[in-house]
């Protein structure tokens, strides 16, 4: 891949995909193409194939997918398999047929079963049962793992595959219901500042453990693993640290100086209790670090929200 490589960044909007796009970008690649799920539905097996057909991209960053946090995973689990598998069958058969050089297929590490031995290694996947709260989402993305394999396996295709942990950072949601526990604390706790609440409650026991990494970091090593890593296996690409709700919670607080007490709702689900991911692998192979700090990355963050809807 050159800056003159065409790409095609599936899912330019989101969290991940805009944060390839910033990479790109600014190590001087030239040929970008992507399409707004208005123009371009990837569950539409035929527009896909179109799409692949008329552009002919030598490069695929499928950063594309149905996401969200727990409650989200839990309210609407036939969207979470449906779209996944339809957006990844779609784009990987599409890259396929059309001879793409090179795929890059984002996994999750909520991917490895729920009581796999800590940190995580990328031999893992598939020796136990899954978190219930995001099985439906696991199946889908474990099945896009799979179909990048098999293209490798049957056929040599150079499709690659990365679990990375919870991602953060610019273009995240914040819609409480939906989203994940990083943006939705930001948005809580700024909102009980404002409110002056005595009490904040928070989901679950706060006992949970995350492991928490900046999208550019992220992307620095997608963009690495793109020009380096070839092979069949998925690979972690981790903070190398973890920290509870409770901690996360605190520093979110520190961060914005909410003064009121902060509680846990027991009756909320806590999902898995524990998945970091051991990348003792990108290490070694690729020499990736990550270079940002949890709590500058999430200074920076809510130092650039003034223009979302609830922050005034
Ligand atoms: O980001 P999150 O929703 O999902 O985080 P996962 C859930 C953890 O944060 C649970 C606690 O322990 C929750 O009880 N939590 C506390 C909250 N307050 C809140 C809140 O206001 N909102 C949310 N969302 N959580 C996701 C998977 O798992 O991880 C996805 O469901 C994906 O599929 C993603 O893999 C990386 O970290 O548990």
């Amino acid at each position: 891949m050159n800056v003159l490589s065409k790409i095609y960044i599936a899912g330019h909007t989101g969290l991940v995909g805009s944060a390839i796009v910033r990479k790109l970008e600014m190590r001087g690649y030239k040929n970008l193409i992507h399409k707004t799920s208005a123009e371009l539905d990837l569950r539409n097996q035929q527009a896909v194939n179109d799409f692949f057909d008329q552009q002919k991209p030598e490069y695929v960053f499928l950063a594309a997918a149905k996401v969200g946090g727990i409650l989200a995973n839990l309210t609407y689990k036939s969207a979470f398999i449906y779209d996944n598998l339809q957006i990844q069958t779609n784009v990987i058969y599409a890259a396929h047929f059309c001879g793409v050089k090179k795929l890059l297929f984002l996994g999750s590490s909520c991917l490895y079963p729920r009581l796999a031995p800590q940190p995580i290694r990328e031999t893992e996947l598939l020796t136990g049962a899954l978190e219930p709260s995001n099985e439906f989402y696991a199946i889908a993305k474990i099945s896009g793992i799979k179909l990048c394999q098999a293209y490798k396996m049957d056929y040599g295709s150079n499709f690659i595959t990365v679990m990375p942990p919870n991602v953060y950072g610019p273009n995240d949601h914040y819609d409480l219901e939906n989203c994940h526990v990083l943006p939705a604390l930001i948005r809580k706790i700024h909102e009980a500042k404002k409110l002056n609440s005595p009490t904040l409650y928070l989901w679950g026991s706060g006992k949970p453990k995350r492991e928490f990494l900046h999208v550019d970091d992220l992307s620095e090593a997608l963009l690495t693993l793109m020009l380096q890593y070839d092979e069949l296996s998925p690979i972690n690409i981790g903070a190398s640290a973890d920290i509870s709700i409770r901690q996360l919670a605190k520093l979110i607080k520190e961060i914005i100086g909410y003064r009121g007490q902060i509680k846990f709702d027991v009756t909320k689900p806590d999902g898995t209790p524990r998945k970091l991911l051991d990348s003792s692998k990108a290490i070694q192979l690729i020499n990736w670090k990550p270079t940002i700090s949890l709590e500058n990355g999430m200074r920076e963050l809510y130092g650039s929200l003034e223009e979302e809807e609830w922050y005034e």
